[in-house]
């Protein structure tokens, strides 16, 4: 029902307003059982005029993978940093390469689904939001699979993210975070690692964006099939929770 609903506002939302198209960028470190598949998952959306890749000095293959299928279409651009940088510095690095009307950022992991770009998209094509969150804990219909401590985890650094930027957000770590193309390229981004999710919320607060959240698919991973974040990772985000307030 909810997807149908989104289906339709999304169908209405262009036929209104013409095509808005995507930038994703997809920070990479060490994601060789992923990559080829999401990379062709992004690249079925006929909404992205552009992928970002940046191999954040992987040491399991992915950069060779990435050179194999840079080539097999051309909305695909490779960057590589030469040491290891952190998801935040990828994310920058991705920023000063795009183009598009509006930019989302996609992990190399299969955890998102690039089906739900469409819905993340809507709200800014009918300019009814400057910033939209895809949240995994937003009714829609499916259950996301994902494990205890981290969605306890994640609900506490959302609520003290709440309190101190005046948002009511239920997913403030989600990885599906949308913006008009001029408006994240604006924020002056400084966090290397995880903290830039905290550091996103923060600024599009200070910014007074229009924030809109939709409910999107999420199969969680655990540490044994490749995730990386962890304790120290949480930590962080709630040093940068109260720095950025
Ligand atoms: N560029 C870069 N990306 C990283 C690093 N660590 C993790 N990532 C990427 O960030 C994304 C998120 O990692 P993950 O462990 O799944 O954490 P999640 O945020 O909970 O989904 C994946 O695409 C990783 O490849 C890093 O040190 N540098
Ligand atoms: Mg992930």
């Amino acid at each position: 029902m909810y997807i149908e609903f989104v289906d339709h506002f999304c169908k209405k939302a262009i036929e209104e307003t013409g095509s808005v198209k995507l930038s994703v960028i997809m920070p990479v470190y060490n994601e060789a059982a992923s990559i080829e598949a999401i990379v062709a998952k992004v690249l079925a959306s006929d909404l992205v005029q552009e992928l970002i890749v940046v191999d954040d000095a992987s040491s399991d293959g992915s950069r060779d993978i990435l050179e194999r299928i840079e080539g097999r279409d051309e909305r695909i651009h490779c960057y590589r940093h030469r040491t290891n940088c952190g998801k935040g510095a990828a994310v920058r690095t991705g920023l000063s390469h795009c183009h598009a009307d509006a930019v989302v950022i996609q992990d190399a992991d299969l955890e998102y689904d690039p089906a739900d770009y469409k819905a993340l998209l809507a709200p800014i094509i009918a300019d009814k939001a400057d910033v939209v969150y895809g949240s995994r804990y937003l009714d829609h219909g499916n259950r996301p699979r994902q494990r205890w401590a981290y969605r306890w985890a994640n609900r506490l650094l959302t609520v003290l993210s709440n309190y101190c930027t005046g948002l009511a957000l239920t997913d403030m770590e989600t990885c599906y975070k949308c913006f008009r193309r001029e408006v994240i390229q604006q924020m002056p981004l400084e966090q290397d690692r995880f903290g830039i999710e905290v550091e996103l919320t923060a600024r599009a607060a200070r910014m007074e964006c229009r924030i809109i959240e939709v409910g999107i698919r999420y199969e969680g991973r655990g540490h044994d099939q490749g995730k990386k974040i962890g304790l120290i990772d949480g930590l962080e985000a709630l040093h940068c929770i109260f720095r950025y307030w």
